[in-house]
């Protein structure tokens, strides 16, 4: 837990969050802002900042969201139409929330990587 992560504070409901998914290492809640029909947050319950700061040991936490976000994408129907997977990292790469984090959308056609 970091104190000042907004994300922890979802895990630890201390800021409300439109949950999804919850198991013992992961959480998936409803993106704030959303930019297509589906988007969602896939976070590790775990503070990790950013994919630079993932053990490589630990690095099973990106396949754990992965799949997640594929079981979810599954459940929303749009597996097959297709969707984005996407990890900001750091300020080039557009990442505003330090708490990894990995962004399904889908629902309409995406274009574009910006
Ligand atoms: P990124 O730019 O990759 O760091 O994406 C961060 C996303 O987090 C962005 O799409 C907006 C979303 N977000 C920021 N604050 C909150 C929040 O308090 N609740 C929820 N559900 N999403 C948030």
């Amino acid at each position: 837990m970091n104190a000042n992560c907004i994300f922890c504070k979802i895990v630890d409901r201390a800021i409300p969050g439109d949950i999804v998914y919850e198991d013992d290492e992961l959480l998936a809640f409803n993106d704030v802002s959303p930019q297509a029909p589906v988007h969602v947050l896939i976070i590790p319950k775990v503070h990790i900042a950013s994919v630079n700061d993932v053990p490589e040991g630990d690095a099973i936490v990106i396949a754990k969201l992965t799949t997640c976000a594929r079981a979810l994408a599954k459940a929303r129907g749009i597996d097959e139409s297709g969707y984005r997977l996407i990890m900001n990292c750091n300020a080039e790469g557009g990442q505003t929330v330090f708490h990894l984090h990995m962004h399904l959308l889908g629902g309409r056609q995406l274009r574009g990587l910006g």
